[in-house]
């Protein structure tokens, strides 16, 4: 069978489809991380990149964008509220950050997360290769691996998951959780940014799987870092992603992005110390529980209002889903009550985009601000302060993170904070705010020593690595 060799299975393609104000459609470039990181497996094996265009109710071809082939997955408009802004965003996405929000279970939702599924992984078994390696992304995917295994066993199948795996517990309130691991399963190689993940993962495998009474026949044997189902072995490991560090350091020593860095301070009304915030505008990324630190903070005389100013940029996020505009409503009454109380007739004390910026613009945010703070309740890994300390090449700044961020085990040297407890992260926010130089530089020196050297490239190559190596153990 002739096809690509190398196949990437994600939620989204690389790029979107964008309908104007006239009817008409073009694609727009949408260059995360992950595809600058998979690009040259993808063209250097002749790869393909499955995933959804971005608009309900199209069908488009499939294409080819500059020697990488493109074949988009078609989801209605019901289809994308029930699939993705339902199961994947108001179930598992809560269920997997620690239930921070209550999920809901909804079976025709999960109905239809298993067709929409299902539809990734026909469209999966077309395209790839004979023998090809398929990599599956994220949790919108679970169910791929197995069934694109049922159909093409030839295939060599990874899957990573983006976000935390949740503790045993937690996962095991979810009606459909013996369909979840059975689905994770068809792949040779499962990784997960933490260990911790990892086990999770293996225990229930070991007992979801034996305890249900159907499926008594299934052997599932488990050992650390594999789990034997029937006759095959699927190998189960932490991959912690990361940035294209290299790229953000020579990004950020360009001069343009010095000079609007200086601009930036500028129109924050060059304060003594510039904090910032950068998260997507979501409830597990802890943006209130900052807000409030600072609130108290300048309430008790602590930070004086003029010395600061808290840019916080809080990129748009999955708007209709419910949980999220109540969020944003809680957000945005904290910025203006902080600034009702302690801004100057054109000097607020926070500044609050609601908006995306440029690559370029994100950088110079990064280089103007002194402090960086990072508090989500629960996260994956947490890119943003990966890239703030790549940014920082005078070794300067202070990064205030989150023990719950996954970053918080390579980051050891920021400044690291239970978010759930208030008067800790005041007391971090206040030290960021007053660290020495010698310190900061020291911490920064540290955090750039381990994000240099463990960019995203390494951590594509060592799944990649570990998915070649993953048959023939037993
Ligand atoms: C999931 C997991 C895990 C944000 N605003 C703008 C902008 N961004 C970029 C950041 C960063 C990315 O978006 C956000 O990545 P995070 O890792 O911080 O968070 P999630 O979106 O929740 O990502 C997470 C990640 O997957 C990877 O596995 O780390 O834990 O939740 O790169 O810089 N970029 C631009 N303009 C913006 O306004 N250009």
């Amino acid at each position: 069978m002739s096809g690509p060799d190398f196949v990437v299975v994600a939620n989204r393609l690389p790029v979107d489809l964008v309908r104007s104000a006239d009817g008409s459609q073009r694609w727009t470039q949408s260059p995360g991380g992950l595809v600058s990181a998979l690009e040259p497996y993808l063209r250097a094996r002749k790869g393909a990149w499955i995933g959804w265009p971005g608009i309900p109710d199209v069908e488009v071809e499939p294409f080819s964008d500059e020697g990488l082939l493109l074949h988009p997955v078609p989801l209605s408009a019901n289809e994308i509220g029930e699939y993705y802004e339902g199961f994947a965003n108001a179930t598992l996405w809560p269920l997997y950050h620690d239930v921070v929000q209550r999920p809901v279970f909804d079976r025709s939702w999960w109905e239809t997360y298993v067709q929409v599924n299902q539809r990734f992984a026909d469209e999966s078994a077309k395209v790839a290769g004979q023998g090809a390696t398929v990599w599956v992304q994220d949790y919108q995917l679970q169910l791929v691996p197995s069934m694109l295994r049922e159909m093409r066993p030839d295939l060599r199948i990874g899957f990573f998951l983006h976000i935390p795996f949740p503790p045993v517990e937690l996962f095991m309130q979810m009606p459909w959780r013996a369909d979840i691991v059975r689905g994770l399963l068809g792949a040779d190689l499962v990784g997960f940014h933490r260990p911790g993940g990892a086990q999770n993962f293996l225990w229930l495998a070991r007992q979801l799987l034996n305890l249900d009474p159907t499926k008594a026949a299934v052997g599932v044997r488990s050992r650390p870092g594999w789990v034997q189902v029937e006759d095959r072995v699927v190998r189960v490991g932490a991959f912690p992603i990361s940035i294209d560090s290299t790229g953000l350091d020579t990004l950020s020593r360009k001069p343009q992005v010095a000079r609007r860095a200086t601009e930036v301070r500028e129109s924050l009304g060059n304060p003594k110390v510039v904090l910032l915030g950068v998260d997507r505008l979501d409830y597990t990324k802890g943006i209130d529980l900052r807000l409030q630190a600072l609130h108290e903070l300048l309430q008790e005389g602590l930070v004086p209002p003029e010395d600061v100013a808290f840019l916080q940029l809080a990129t748009p996020s999955r708007e209709r889903v419910e949980h999220y505009q109540q969020m944003r409503a809680d957000i945005e009454r904290i910025v203006s009550r902080i600034n009702g109380e302690f801004g100057r007739v054109g000097r607020p004390v926070v500044h609050y985009l609601h908006q995306s910026v440029n690559r370029s613009e994100l950088a110079a945010f990064f280089r103007a601000a002194d402090v960086m703070v990072v508090t989500p309740l629960r996260d994956g890994m947490n890119l943003v302060c990966k890239e703030y300390v790549a940014c920082r090449h005078d070794q300067r700044g202070a990064l205030v993170l989150s023990e719950f961020a996954g970053a918080a085990a390579e980051l050891t040297s920021a400044l690291l904070v239970n978010p759930h407890d208030l008067d800790g992260v005041k007391s971090a926010l206040h030290r960021a705010i007053t660290l020495d130089e010698a310190e900061s530089r020291r911490r920064m020196r540290a955090l750039r020593r381990q994000v240099l050297t463990h960019d995203v490239d390494r951590w594509a190559r060592s799944f990649l690595d570990a998915l070649g190596a993953s048959q023939g153990v037993s």
